[in-house]
């Protein structure tokens, strides 16, 4: 028999609404709504368009479920550490984008009262300017966490508008930087150190339990003929897409490629090593307790900013000529530090690289053909790097490497990797991070007949969705 569920996927640049039907033999994602996510910058900074997002997701599910009557669950997933502080009810303030500087000085005050490493040993995250614990202390020093009797994230509050259920879901809440490595549940020592208010984080739930149900006003608003459970996912999108790894064995590494490119192993157990900390890798919470050893790397964002500055003058770019363009470039082009600090906020992206090479004695690159080569001959040195760093550093073999999300169709990219590691690159599904969303619901619906194991979701994957093979250059 086959069924459906629903899936929510918010991603920095887009989000969508996907049907996912599955049974015996069967998985087929059927997407229902698009919509672009469109960051507001007001006084006071850069903010998520947070109701907006919501009204999208409400009409994507109100379509759903006039296509399909039948969903059988919800589940929400999105980019992970940014939050929205709750008191009565209300949203205090609109969440602010993790791009936003204010954080700054929240790093500062963290690690006055907890230095790095200290805090790598108990939470085991990379520094990123943006943890939720830098805003957290940022808002603290603004006076602005007081009145606060919640803190949810994305996909939590998103939840919680639905069913009024406030809860945690553990593989986001392990971005926070306030969850215990070790145990996986909130860090009790790490917040009191900090002064954090407790009462605001709320009960962690794992991927596959119920969140709830929807509340009776929503469910009238969405035509729901009865109340809709909302299933718990890998709520942090990063977690789902490695569900969605189409893997057949356990030598892989996998590139999660959208906005950003998430780069590494999946691992029983966490790396803390002081080796680890100073290669600034990270140990997030995965589905059914696993491990994700990987890196940030400045994603396509390093593109798609570009185009935007582009664009400014009114100019409408194609992206698959524009990629074209730069799979013909002959001339050598500059690699340039990728992870480099100074590309993460928005702003004038060539400028920002040109000045780099400028720096760094090289020469810049000229037309936007050359540009985009860069970036990407940049994206896929980086890649190499943190591959081998994290092969290295948790003893994990790797002899294929698996791309997933929107970055899985840019085929001069795939190829670059390929070369550039030396290993084959098997490319996609596009929407793995929809595709590992569906898959936790549909295990908790029941609907998944044979192997349930992340082993089992991920051969139904391999089997339904055929990767694009990249061979490396022979060297
Ligand atoms: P996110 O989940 O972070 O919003 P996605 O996984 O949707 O990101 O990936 C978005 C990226 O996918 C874009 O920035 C773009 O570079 C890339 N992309 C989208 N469509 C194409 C395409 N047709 N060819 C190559 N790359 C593409
Ligand atoms: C990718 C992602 C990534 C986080 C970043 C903030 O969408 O969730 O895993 O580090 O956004």
């Amino acid at each position: 028999m086959t069924a459906a569920v629903a899936a929510v996927d918010l991603g920095a640049t887009s989000g969508r609404v996907m049907l996912g039907y599955v049974g015996h033999d069967e998985l087929r994602l059927v997407p229902v709504a698009r919509f672009p996510n469109n960051p507001v910058r007001v006084l006071d900074g850069l903010h998520w368009n947070i109701l907006e997002l919501y009204r999208n997701v409400v009409v994507g599910l109100g379509s759903a479920l006039r296509e399909e009557p039948d969903v059988r669950s919800i589940g929400i997933d999105s980019w992970a550490v940014d939050y929205a502080l709750i008191r009565d009810g209300r949203m205090l303030g609109n969440p602010y984008h993790y791009r936003d500087d204010r954080t700054a000085a929240g790093v500062d005050a963290t690690h006055t009262i907890v230095g790095p490493a200290d805090l790598y040993a108990a939470n085991g995250l990379q520094f990123l300017p943006f943890n939720t614990l830098y805003q957290l202390a940022a808002e603290q020093l603004a006076g602005s966490l007081g009145a606060a009797q919640s803190m949810l994230l994305i996909p939590d509050l998103i939840g919680y508008w639905l069913t009024g259920a406030q809860r945690a879901e553990q593989t986001n809440a392990s971005t926070t930087g306030l969850l215990n490595v070790h145990t996986g549940g909130w860090d009790e020592e790490l917040i009191r150190r900090l002064g954090l208010p407790r009462g605001i984080f709320p009960e962690i739930v794992a991927p596959g339990s119920t969140v709830g149900t929807l509340v009776p006003a929503v469910a009238a608003e969405l035509g729901a003929s009865r109340a809709l459970p909302v299933s718990a996912v890998g709520s942090h999108d990063t977690a789902s897409a490695v569900v969605a790894v189409p893997a057949t064995g356990p030598d892989f590494a996998y590139i999660s490629s959208g906005t950003w490119s998430l780069v590494g192993v999946e691992l029983e157990h966490p790396v803390v090593s002081e080796d680890s900390r100073a290669a600034n890798f990270t140990n997030e919470g995965g589905v059914d307790g696993r491990i994700r050893y990987l890196q940030n790397v400045s994603g396509l964002w390093l593109l798609s900013e570009s185009v935007r500055s582009w664009e400014r003058g009114g100019e409408q770019i194609d992206l698959p000529t524009l990629l074209h363009a730069a799979a013909t470039v002959d001339a050598p082009v500059p690699v340039f530090d990728a992870a480099d600090a100074r590309f993460v906020a928005p702003g004038d992206m060539p400028a920002r690289i040109a000045a780099w090479c400028t720096e760094h004695g090289l020469v810049a690159p000229q037309s936007r053909a050359e540009f985009v080569r860069s970036i990407l001959e940049s994206l896929a040195d980086a890649y190499a790097r943190s591959i081998e760093t994290a092969a290295a550093l948790s003893g994990k073999q790797v002899s294929v490497i698996h791309v997933v999300g929107g970055g899985s169709q840019n085929a001069l990219l795939c190829q670059l990797t390929a070369d550039r590691t030396g290993l084959p690159v098997l490319a996609g599904p596009v929407e793995a991070t929809a595709v590992g969303n569906v898959l936790v619901q549909a295990r908790a619906q029941g609907l998944i007949a044979g192997d349930t194991s992340l082993e089992g979701l991920r051969a139904i994957v391999a089997k339904t969705f055929s990767p694009v093979r990249y061979e490396p250059a022979v060297r």
